[in-house]
């Protein structure tokens, strides 16, 4: 960055503090809370993924957990944010995990939330924990169970769960059958949970089943944790609702149950599309981090997570894009003037409380951001820091182009 950019950015700064503390902001608080902000890496979004029609080989692209965590690593040595990588069994499966372990500290991270794999083998065909056969739920169980363990092994506080479970047609089998199914089968995994551990339940709407799914949204799934106990809460995936949905008042409703676990964050036109949080509709985002800012202490185990499967775009850019985009939603509702909020709906003055809310989301927060960045000791821009870096070039000649298979790598 030139002197001259730098004195831009200063001033820049120094012109948005004063009109936050002139609202009755305290900057300071901002910052330390932007600082304090932690968000999750998943494995996955480093390796070679696609759609279902094609996977396009990325020079460079992690080749295994090892390259995947050096990966992560480098975007939190940018960003300063992003302290844990969720890992996909099998997909990350090694056999020394305390050798893992040691190499993630290495690379100034830590493994984070446990995700089951039950929608690949050929065994799920026709459901896992859902399926009829108790031979399947046997060996899904199994799967469960050896996850438990990794996750013991590794010091992490969370298995995430997700299922394809569901039917293509109407009256192929009875919803209620395979809801007990289900509801059994959770029941056991829980009670093999240790105590300090969190099982987050992640619903979607369809795909790969496409008439019904037996988790399908956010108030099956509640009902689901409620049936477990406080160790179960519900994952919102962005991804995983139908058009139009209003993902903040699910957002506002689990935090008030005290039953939202996380988040898995991506962005979506259409469907479960996976893109980079934040690109399709930075609105959403925003006012997604506005409850969770309002809800306080309510809000403060709640795991925040990316779920991105990265196609076209260079991965690591991508990751470090996410990143600040979740940087730029969470600062943004930071800055909401909420004394005025509030009096503007006790008024009733319908407009001037959106008004007060959109002020905040038109507000640039960059500069903010770039001084949070500079007193945590990075560079106001990671995505400048990284193209100066060389790390992706580095990787693509040191790992090549892999062999690529189909959109995700194969289960067990
Ligand atoms: C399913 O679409 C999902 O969102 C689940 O979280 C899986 O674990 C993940 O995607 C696989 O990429
Ligand atoms: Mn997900």
């Amino acid at each position: 960055m030139t002197q001259s950019a730098d004195r831009e950015t200063m001033s820049d700064y120094q012109h948005l503090a004063d009109q936050l503390a002139s609202k009755g902001l305290d900057v300071e608080a901002v910052k330390a809370q932007l600082k304090a902000q932690k968000i999750e890496l998943p494995s996955w979004g480093f390796a070679n993924t696609g759609t279902r029609f094609k996977t396009y080989a990325w020079p460079g692209a992690a080749r295994n957990i090892y390259e995947k965590l050096a990966d992560a690593g480098f975007v939190h040595k940018l960003t300063g944010v992003c302290p844990t990588v969720a890992i996909h069994i099998p997909w990350d499966k090694v056999k020394d995990w305390d050798d893992l372990v040691e190499y993630a500290e290495a690379q100034g991270v830590a493994i984070g939330a446990v995700n089951t794999n039950t929608f690949q083998a050929d065994r799920y065909k026709w459901g896992s924990i859902t399926n009829a056969d108790p031979a399947v739920r046997r060996a899904a169980l199994d799967h469960h169970l050896e996850c438990i363990e990794i996750a013991k092994r590794v010091g992490s506080h969370a298995i995430s769960l997700w299922y394809g479970d569901g039917t293509n047609y109407a009256g192929q089998e009875s919803f209620v059958e395979r809801r007990h199914r289900m509801i059994a089968f959770l029941k056991e995994v829980y009670a093999a949970l240790p105590g300090h551990m969190r099982m987050l339940i992640e619903y979607k709407l369809y795909e790969p089943a496409f008439y019904h799914t037996d988790l399908a949204d956010w108030g099956q799934a509640y009902a689901v944790c409620i049936k477990l106990g406080p160790q179960a809460q519900v994952l919102v995936d962005l991804g995983h609702h139908a058009q139009g949905v209003n993902i903040e008042h699910i957002v506002a409703t689990l935090l008030d149950e005290g039953k939202l676990g996380g988040f898995h964050f991506n962005n979506r036109k259409y469907g479960d599309d996976d893109l980079i949080v934040g690109t399709i509709n930075p609105l959403e985002m925003f006012l997604i981090f506005n409850e969770l800012v309002a809800a306080g202490d309510a809000a403060k185990d709640v795991a925040y997570m990316i779920d991105q499967s990265h196609v076209i775009e260079p991965k690591i850019e991508a990751m470090v894009q996410s990143v600040i985009n979740i940087q730029t939603a969470y600062a943004k509702a930071l800055i909401v003037d909420r004394a005025r909020l509030r009096e503007r709906q006790d008024a009733r003055d319908v407009l001037g409380a959106h008004r007060t809310l959109m002020d905040a989301f038109e507000t640039d927060v960059r500069p903010l951001l770039a001084r949070v960045r500079e007193e945590m000791g990075l560079h106001p821009d990671p995505i400048a820091a990284l193209r100066q870096s060389g790390y992706e070039q580095k990787i693509a000649a040191e790992r090549g182009v892999s062999e690529v298979g189909g959109g995700y790598p194969e289960g067990d």
